[in-house]
């Protein structure tokens, strides 16, 4: 691998060596990140990416497109079948532009959106302030429930009977339960809003079959295709025929220009996959060990927020370790585990300091991992969390996580030296 690389720019080349090294010898457990196959990545990086191809599939912009449209049309026909969808764009570079079209096709500027509140686990473009979506757009934001950390569905009715949205978006970033779709629908129905469900954690658990699927009860869905669905690093929407034309304008030219083929190819790639039973299982998998690791931290004295996981994500709240989540995260990376501060439910602590961390079990089953290494890594984390003053017993720990690395080989491929 980067035969030509090494040569051509030494510089980059290092660096990709570098954070190839640091892949390889971290524990990962950001719960959005995970390692696409040699496949996906070969897909990536392939000589599609020199093709303009504004336009859609036989209405291009540009000649020549008679191969990349063979690929888009795959990619576009598998996700349609893998969730049941009757159209699908592919084109979105990232979630946050799926989620862009999808409001460019919908709303007016001013227009209301009812969606979740970041701060209880929502996504920075469902209306954060500081995002196009908060900026564009009046936002209300609804919550969990503050005794047991659900969904408050009455309190979502309720929002949406008083403010009338156009638009209520479910679907989250941090939230380890499973949303009920029938009743946003319901909600929606009510007040004659749109309903769209940004699936991009969980979409990879829908495509096994282990989180309900949204397509059927949605106007739109959106997704990432780098986190369960373990694909290349971007975007796609679901939507109904009748939304086909004004989603598709909304992508191009409403948000995005020429689409990124190579990565079309790479998308198409990863929904094959995602259709096999070693894929199904490997969804399994992630959920086992998200729950196994929930219960052994809990075991520990962490506690979990809502008390589990349904999904391959769950939050921890530190504040019974006397540790805020920016420390947590901190003492972790010191012994080579990544995870994410993140903020707990009704955090009294701002977002840059947090009570809690998200963990996440993709990544590390994609290495092979079971219930056996999800014990073993919370002891690593209960170990470091309680020396976290004694540098010898941190380095211990540490030389711990390579061991057990080094029995689940990552990408043996890419072996170059610096
Ligand atoms: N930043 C991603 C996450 O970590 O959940 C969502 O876009």
């Amino acid at each position: 691998m980067f035969d030509y690389l090494k040569d051509v720019d030494p510089q980059v080349y290092k660096s990709i060596l570098r954070e190839v090294k640091r892949q390889k010898t971290q524990i990962e457990l950001i719960a959005s990140e995970n390692f696409a196959p040699l496949a996906v990545l070969e897909a990536a990086s392939s000589p599609l990416t020199n093709k303009y191809a504004e336009g859609y599939p036989r209405a291009r912009w540009y000649g020549g497109c008679q191969f990349v449209d063979e690929v888009e049309d795959l990619a576009r026909e598998r996700v349609k079948k893998l969730f049941g969808a009757e159209h699908a764009n592919v084109q979105p570079h990232s979630g946050t532009q799926a989620n862009m079209a999808v409001m460019l096709a919908t709303l007016k500027v001013g227009e209301t959106i009812l969606a979740m509140d970041l701060a209880c686990g929502g996504h920075l473009s469902h209306g954060h302030p500081l995002n196009f979506s908060g900026k564009f757009y009046n936002v209300i934001a609804y919550g969990l429930n503050r005794e047991t950390e659900p969904l408050d569905y009455d309190e979502i009715e309720e929002l949406a009977l008083k403010h009338k949205p156009k638009l209520v978006i479910a679907g989250a970033s941090a939230y380890p339960r499973i949303i009920d779709f029938e009743k946003f629908r319901k909600i929606c129905d009510k007040v004659g809003a749109l309903l769209l469900v940004d699936m991009a954690h969980f979409a990879g658990m829908v495509a096994a079959g282990l989180y309900p699927n949204p397509t059927p009860l949605a106007d739109f869905v959106t997704s990432t295709t780098h986190k369960t669905l373990r694909g290349p690093r971007a975007g796609f929407i679901l939507c109904r025929k009748e939304f086909a034309k004004k989603i598709d304008s909304a992508v191009f030219p409403g948000v995005q220009g020429g689409p990124l083929m190579h990565i079309i190819a790479a998308k198409a790639v990863a929904f094959g996959l995602a259709f096999t039973d070693e894929f199904k299982e490997y969804q399994r998998k992630i959920l086992d060990n998200a729950r196994a690791f929930a219960n052994f931290l809990e075991m520990r004295g962490y506690r979990i927020v809502s008390g589990g996981t349904d999904t391959h994500l769950f939050l921890v709240d530190l504040r019974p370790k006397n540790l805020t989540g920016r420390e947590c995260a901190d003492i972790l990376e010191k012994v080579d585990i990544t995870v994410n501060k993140n903020l707990i439910p009704f955090d009294p602590n701002p977002p840059k300091i947090t009570s809690g961390i998200r963990i996440g079990t993709p990544a590390v089953t994609t290495r092979g991992m079971k219930e056996k290494e999800m014990e073993m890594i919370c002891d690593f984390i209960d170990r470091a969390v309680r020396y976290r003053s004694d540098s010898q017993k941190l380095d211990k720990i540490r030389k711990e996580v390579h061991e057990l690395l080094e029995k689940f080989p990552l990408y043996p491929e890419f072996n170059g030296k610096e």
